[in-house]
């Protein structure tokens, strides 16, 4: 088990622990898509709970210090599906904060994330249509995702509950939305696919989609969550 230089302090001892990620922006930043309240629940009570168990459980099955990447997959591998729900929802919030952006800074489709919504899609509207609809129609909890495929094309997938596409090599994340009531109740009620609309229109971080474009075209990692650190933890 990792330990600190000095290994205890204070008859506590010291882990590497998954880390919560500070939201990259300001509470009230994603107004009037996401309230300030439901990002104040949503990221300090929900997704601070699943790093919180991830880190309970993951000490428990003696991957105390593993990334969470390599938490999820092998939580997968062994069906632990406890610890893969806690662990891939604690990966999926994180990478969900990355794919919005305040209102006015989130961009657009350009150059070839453009061409290539074009080539999958016909066009950004009927790619928005289509997102609101599958989003819309996916039933219960889950994500959905933006992914390019192993064939060099973008396709729309729906996840349930903490379901994601690390486990797929042939798949690689643009973005992702929350579809869990959680995630929109608050500020459109029943209407996920009103809430999903504004979310295209208003916060969805296109500047964030073409960065993983570009590195998945290049061959590269992706976005990966911070590296676990030192923590005091009983
Ligand atoms: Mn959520």
């Amino acid at each position: 088990m990792p330990r600190s230089g000095t290994g205890r302090s204070g008859g506590r001892c010291a882990h590497v622990m998954i880390t919560l990620p500070p939201l990259p922006y300001d509470l009230n930043a994603l107004a009037p898509t996401i309230s300030a309240r439901t990002l104040e629940f949503h990221h300090g009570k929900h997704h601070a709970a699943y790093v919180k168990k991830t880190n309970e459980l993951a000490k428990a099955r003696g991957l105390d210090g593993a990334r969470l990447e390599e938490i999820v997959r092998k939580a997968a591998e062994a069906e632990d599906q406890a610890l893969f729900n806690q662990a891939a929802q604690a990966w999926n919030h994180a990478f969900f904060w990355e794919s919005m952006a305040p209102a006015g800074q989130a961009g657009a489709p350009e150059g070839t994330l453009l061409d290539m919504i074009a080539r999958s899609f016909g066009d950004v509207e009927r790619f928005k249509a289509a997102f609101v609809q599958e989003g819309g129609a996916h039933f219960g909890s889950g994500w959905i995702w933006l992914l390019l495929d192993g064939a060099g094309a973008l396709k729309l997938a729906t996840t349930h509950d903490a379901g994601n596409p690390l486990m797929s090599a042939q798949t690689f994340p643009l973005f992702t939305c929350d579809l869990w009531e959680h995630a929109y109740y608050l500020d459109h009620q029943n209407d996920r696919p009103g809430f999903l609309k504004a979310w295209l229109d208003g916060v969805c971080n296109w500047q964030f989609a073409t960065r993983q474009l570009t590195l998945a075209r290049e061959g590269k990692n992706g976005w990966r969550h911070p590296a676990p650190s030192m923590a005091l933890a009983d």
